[in-house]
């Protein structure tokens, strides 16, 4: 909290949001470093600061090439979008206080954008097409830098189109420099769901709009519920498959460790529009962390996780064996298995776990606390009644009732406004979700305070996210401190709302309340 105050002037005289208007390089490390001592609840390391003012080098710690391919792994092949032909993309891991250097090949014959998601980013190395940068376009380079001042599990996804369903995602993970626990293993686990068919046609045949496919329609069988619920979990999509690590059921992803090992497995939901139920077979799990950030530890024997959420878990392996990690899709009948292998058979479980009764996540956010004070900064507040709309007769989904300008928007209506706000504003969204669905709302560039109870701002210890499922019917209040100057996109992190119009723009700049530029 102390170091909220700190803001470093740009060196030059151009303003930032004039040069974020006209679109001007101004040098990263003077401003970024502003975002950086701003972060709520961290304590970041000032000497990484100076040690990043050594100037612009562009060479590169990864190299990511951004291919079509053909891949099936349910069988059916389909055209895909691969990075370094992998699915999902290679794990891209730092330590806080580093300079993330990435270069992103675009070998497509369309363009697209690469974003950092739950990244404390300058404004424009955050990929958003039109918003914060112009896509890549085809056989195109983009080097992308910029400082890294927090530690946590986080992933890359494409923001273009509905390539994110198409393999263009994987994990970004930033170590501490001194882990805030013990363990033997530092385990990525990633998930996704999958289409057996080209995923522009979903959204068109949900309308009626295409003759239907099978990925449309309901689903069947015994489906999972969200723990607590008797309703059905309501899904857009049909998935005949899900991955972890890129395996499958028919060949699973599986980790070797020993009896009595230490795990912090990182769960990242990097799935386009599923939400899982997570359990691990015969374990209990201590979650330390959710989006990046350090929560008090809790133990659970499951985990839900809407879209685009991470946990990171501490678990210890109890006996001899092989223990079954089950990625269960709410509202649907199919689950993805993998395998945590202490010298057993290797041999997966493809049964439906047994869950314990202790439950985490979402729709269980109340158990989750910041270890840390986490209000802001005394400053102006500012709300947003935010209500969430939509249906899937339709398909059109809305943000206060407007749509953003997306593939699946008609441009009649694609009219959503920009969210002007201010410098140093405490700003409050208030969630109300009007529609049969869950919605998982993402803010990008910021952290935001998640409230245990809607209404309740003065909370100290409210916990720190940057997605939070919103469940039919509920309202949910969130809010975030103005420390990072730009245009950032609030969305639904299904692909497919996103798609047909959930999400607004956030816009502040840099002429601050009380601070001189
Ligand atoms: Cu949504």
């Amino acid at each position: 909290m102390a170091s909220n105050q700190h803001y470093s002037k740009p060196s030059s005289h151009i303003t930032r949001r004039a040069a974020i208007a006209a679109g001007v390089a101004i040098p990263l490390a003077p401003l970024a470093v502003g975002a950086t001592t701003a972060v709520q609840g961290y304590s970041d390391d000032p000497a990484a600061a100076d040690r990043r003012t050594g100037g612009l080098q562009f060479k590169p710690d990864y190299v990511l090439n951004i291919e079509p391919k053909i891949t099936s792994p349910f069988g059916v092949p389909v055209g895909s979008i691969l990075v370094n032909d992998q699915d999902p993309g290679p794990e891209i891991r730092y330590t806080v206080g580093d300079t993330f250097r990435v270069l992103l090949q675009n070998h497509l014959d369309t363009p697209c954008t690469v974003h950092w998601h739950g990244m404390i980013v300058p404004n424009w190395m955050d990929g958003v097409p039109g918003i914060t940068q112009m896509p890549i376009h085809s056989r195109q380079s983009f080097f992308v830098e910029y400082p890294l001042v927090q530690s946590g599990s986080y992933w890359y996804h494409s923001h273009f189109g509905l390539q994110e369903q198409l393999g263009l995602h994987g994990p970004l993970i930033i170590e501490e420099k001194t882990p805030p626990y013990a363990y033997d293993h530092d385990v990525t686990c990633f998930g996704t769901d999958w289409v057996n068919q080209n995923p522009y046609t979903l959204i068109p045949q949900i309308r009626g709009d295409q003759p239907a496919t099978e990925a449309v329609a309901d689903p069947k069988g015994d489906l999972y519920k969200l723990p607590g619920s008797n309703k059905v979990f309501d899904v857009d999509i049909n998935y005949p498959g899900f991955m972890l690590n890129g395996g499958t059921n028919a060949k699973p992803w599986s980790f070797n460790c020993r009896k009595g090992d230490r795990l912090r497995l990182r769960l990242i939901n990097g799935a386009t529009a599923t939400s899982f139920r997570v359990a691990l077979d015969g374990h209990e799990m201590e979650i330390i962390q959710c989006d990046g950030n350090p929560c008090v530890p809790i133990k659970v024997d499951s985990i839900c996780m809407a879209v685009a959420e991470r946990y990171d878990v501490l678990v210890t392996i109890k006996n001899t064996g092989t223990f079954t990690l089950h990625w269960c899709a709410l509202g649907q009948s199919q689950q993805v298995v993998g395998v945590i292998n202490a010298d057993g058979d290797g041999k997966a479980n493809l049964g439906r776990p047994a869950f314990g009764a202790r439950v985490g996540g979402m729709g269980h956010y109340g158990s989750l606390r910041s270890p840390n004070d986490t209000r802001p900064p005394e400053g102006p507040v500012r709300t947003f009644e935010m209500e969430l709309g939509g249906n899937m007769m339709d398909y059109l989904w809305s943000m206060s009732g407007e749509y953003l300008s997306e593939a699946f928007v008609p441009k009649y209506i694609a009219d959503a406004a920009p969210l002007n706000i201010e410098y140093g504003e405490r700003v409050r969204i208030r969630f109300t979700n009007k529609t049969t669905m869950w919605h998982p709302m993402h803010l990008h560039g910021h952290f935001y305070r998640l409230l245990a109870q809607p209404g309740k701002w003065d909370q100290r210890d409210a916990i720190l996210k940057d997605t939070v499922g919103v469940g039919p019917g509920q309202h949910v209040d969130i809010e975030f401190y103005a420390d990072n100057p730009g245009h950032w996109i609030c969305h639904c992190h299904n692909l497919y709302h996103l798609a047909a119009g959930m999400g607004r723009i956030f816009h502040y700049g840099v002429e601050p309340v009380g601070l001189e530029v």
